[in-house]
């Protein structure tokens, strides 16, 4: 029999995208965009056809596996969870429960998945990573500089005059806002891309502005200072609206555009031009990827950045805007997690995580349960990360594949796809929750996040886990919204935007600061260690040129794929036998390095194999290689970069690294 069921992709990723999925006789046949969805309207990434391969994969594990010498034996469900069990009590018994370490991040925003939260604060409460991999720093400068988040609807780009993409590559992270942004330019809109690299977004008359790496929050200090030097702010909006500007503008008088050009290495008249146009050619909107915000200066770039929107008045207009991230549907809906049940508890800095268990010895790390993530692929400085993980005494990872993190786990718990249980997909950033049902049956022996940890409280005699259906909990976390019209049945019929998000952000003007105003001075920044204005310091790359590594190391996100997700799935042939290593041509001409050489990348790490590849658009100081792909599927950059931590948010520095390139 063929059915037809409408889904939404899990991956954490701009869209969320609405599918229709096609099954017959139990099997799923074929996965679509749904043309209904509000926002994707049946457009979808090819990353949606992997989700097919991903359920069928030979490769993929369908039942427990324990470690056994250097090899795995096939163990059932009630052996693998006896085992786990026992090593958890006895953890408890001899440590406390923080001695054991969970790793949860968003390798899908099903809520449900996210289940194992509760399951350790039922047993006690472990150590869990703060901050994140992704977009803390700017997060945690937001919420100084606004009190909170919030975001303006896509469509309302259709309003703005001037949009700045900063750091941002939606033809690689969001294919979906290319075509607002389309729309946006034929309405005369003039797009502005700040980035080291001249990102391709097949829109014509994008200006490109390719700053040198991790120096925004100096470009951005260096149009402030036009900007008010002009007289170009608003002064209305200041009075009512800004607590600091009179210091600020002081702050900024020395930063000259002639300064700012000298750090960014961007032309003055450049600098000049971006400030007039964005200043008074406006509504403007400033589109945040994350990329400017993976250094060790993050927070305070972000706090630069966002300055701009606050002296031009730009918050809060329909077509205005510092776009960073939303006020998250997750709010409104019941918190499965069970903080309440923690007894106790420990947290470390997420990018710094790896060494932070090496250190630990109160009480040290014992277990280690990874859960939706790849921390031996994802986190910086994999040799430690693997060293962290080595020193653990037991390892579990529940997951689809034996991924570079599973192959240092000690038990494999395999789990179901987004296909096989029913949850609820809440997109990390646009506004729309969806329904994700079962469409078959769990493949093999696999069994979704929710019932592994079910199984084992169960074990373990946790009642507090509460033992509901995956149904039941569904209504548990919509509980808070059915006073808002919508239930599981409602969502069933399709996604459903968040009724509390405005479409024009910040548009009653009440910031959640102290203040009650936008704060460019900032007491809690001054209370964090920070300078309480938004400021500029060299990222640790700049402030520590070093002859020995003369290029940037940027390793940003694949089109073609999620994180590490799907690499193993792409037919070798047709993935290069070593990453790709982007590199001016000028560059590798004066380094004597032809199309297709192989070469070593080098930083203070490790060094890894590459081939290289000729790209104009990267700025010639700039060395490019896509993160995600597996170390035993000969990636595995992230041996090379830092595992630093940012000014503000626990933040990750990824591309704040530098780098050598020899043959
Ligand atoms: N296809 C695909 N889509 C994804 C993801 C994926 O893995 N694959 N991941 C999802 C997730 S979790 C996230 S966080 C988002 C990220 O989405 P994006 O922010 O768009 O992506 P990033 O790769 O983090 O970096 C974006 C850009 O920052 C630029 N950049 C690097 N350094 C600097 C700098 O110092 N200054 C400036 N101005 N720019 C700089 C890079 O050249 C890159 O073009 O994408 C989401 N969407
Ligand atoms: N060098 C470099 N490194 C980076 C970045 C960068 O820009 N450069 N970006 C960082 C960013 S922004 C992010 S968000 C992180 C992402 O880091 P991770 O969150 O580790 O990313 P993924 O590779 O998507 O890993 C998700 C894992 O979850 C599994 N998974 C998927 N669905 C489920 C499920 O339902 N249940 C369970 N149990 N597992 C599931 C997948 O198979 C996969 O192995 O990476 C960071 N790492
Ligand atoms: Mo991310």
């Amino acid at each position: 029999m063929k059915k037809v069921y409408r889904s939404a992709c899990p991956q954490d990723c701009y869209a969320s995208c609405g599918l229709l999925v096609y099954t017959e006789n139990g099997r799923v046949t074929d996965i679509k965009g749904d043309p209904d969805h509000p926002l994707t309207r049946g457009k979808v990434c090819g990353k949606v056809r992997r989700h097919l391969d991903r359920l069928y994969s030979s490769q993929r594990i369908l039942h427990p596996l324990v470690r056994e010498g250097s090899g795995w034996r096939r163990i059932g469900w009630d052996e693998a969870l006896d085992l786990w069990a026992g090593k958890l009590e006895e953890i408890k018994h001899r440590y406390g429960t923080t001695a054991v370490l969970h790793h949860d991040a968003s390798g899908s925003n099903g809520i449900l998945r996210g289940i194992g939260k509760r399951f350790f604060n039922v047993y006690g409460g472990v150590t869990v990573p703060e901050g994140s991999l992704c977009w803390a720093s700017g997060k945690a400068a937001q919420l100084l500089d606004f009190g909170g988040h919030q975001m303006h609807e896509w469509d309302d780009l259709t309003n703005s005059r001037t949009i700045l993409l900063w750091g941002r590559d939606p033809a690689y992270t969001n294919i979906h806002l290319l075509e607002y942004l389309r729309q946006a330019a034929s309405n005369g809109a003039e797009i502005i891309s700040i980035n080291p690299v001249r990102i391709q977004t097949g829109i014509s008359n994008v200006r490109h502005v390719c700053p040198r790496p991790g120096t925004d929050g100096a470009l951005a200090l260096g149009i402030a200072h036009v900007i008010i030097a002009e007289n170009l702010v608003d002064k209305k909006f200041i009075e009512q609206h800004v607590l600091g500007y009179d210091e600020f503008a002081v702050s900024v008088r020395n930063f000259t555009p002639e300064r700012a050009a000298e750090i960014c290495d961007v032309p003055v008249e450049k600098i000049i031009a971006l400030a007039r146009r964005y200043a008074t050619c406006g509504p403007s909107a400033i589109l945040f990827g994350y990329g400017m915000q993976r250094y060790t200066n993050a927070g305070q770039t972000v706090r630069c950045i966002d300055a701009l929107a606050a002296i031009t008045g730009n918050i809060g207009v329909p077509g205005g805007g510092a776009n960073y991230v939303h006020q998250h549907w997750k709010q409104f809906l019941a918190d499965l997690s069970g903080r309440e049940y923690a007894k106790s508890g420990r947290t470390f800095p997420w990018p710094a995580l790896a060494r932070y268990i090496l250190e630990a010895d109160d009480p040290p790390v014992r277990c280690i349960v990874v859960t939706r993530s790849n921390p031996v692929t994802q986190l910086p400085d994999t040799n430690r990360v693997r060293r962290a993980f080595r020193a653990a005494d037991f390892v579990v990872v529940i997951d689809f594949f034996l991924n570079d993190t599973a192959a240092m786990a000690d038990l494999f718990l395999p789990c179901t796809t987004f296909l096989e249980d029913e949850d609820i997909v809440v997109c990390s950033w646009n506004n729309y929750i969806s329904y994700t049902p079962a469409v078959i049956e769990p493949q093999g022996e696999s069994k979704s996040d929710l019932a592994i940890f079910t199984a084992l409280a169960e074990k373990m005699g946790l009642s507090d886990f509460g033992y509901l259906t995956p149904r039941e909990w569904l209504q548990k976390a919509l509980a808070p919204v059915v006073a808002l019209g919508i239930d599981l049945e409602t969502l069933k019929q399709g996604p459903v935007r968040n009724p509390a998000a405005p479409r024009v952000a910040w548009a009653d003007r009440r910031f959640a600061t102290p203040s009650g105003k936008y704060e460019l001075y900032s007491q809690q920044a001054a209370g964090l260690g920070l300078e309480p204005l938004p400021s500029y310091r060299h990222p640790a790359a700049l402030s520590q040129p070093d002859q020995n590594y003369p290029f940037y190391l940027l390793t940003p996100h694949h089109r073609d794929f999620t994180h590490s997700q799907f690499w193993n799935l792409v037919p070798p042939d047709s993935l290069s036998p070593l990453p790709e290593v982007e590199i001016h041509p000028d560059t590798a001409a004066s380094l004597g390095l032809e199309t297709g050489a192989e070469v070593w990348v080098e930083t203070p790490r490790r060094r890894i194999r590459g081939i290289v590849k000729p790209a104009e658009d990267i700025r010639p100081d700039v060395i490019r290689i896509f993160q995600g792909r597996w170390a035993s599927l000969n990636g595995g950059v992230n041996f090379l970069t830092p595992d630093a931590v940012s000014d503000l948010g626990n933040g990750s520095c990824y591309y704040d690294c530098r780098c050598r390139i020899y043959r």
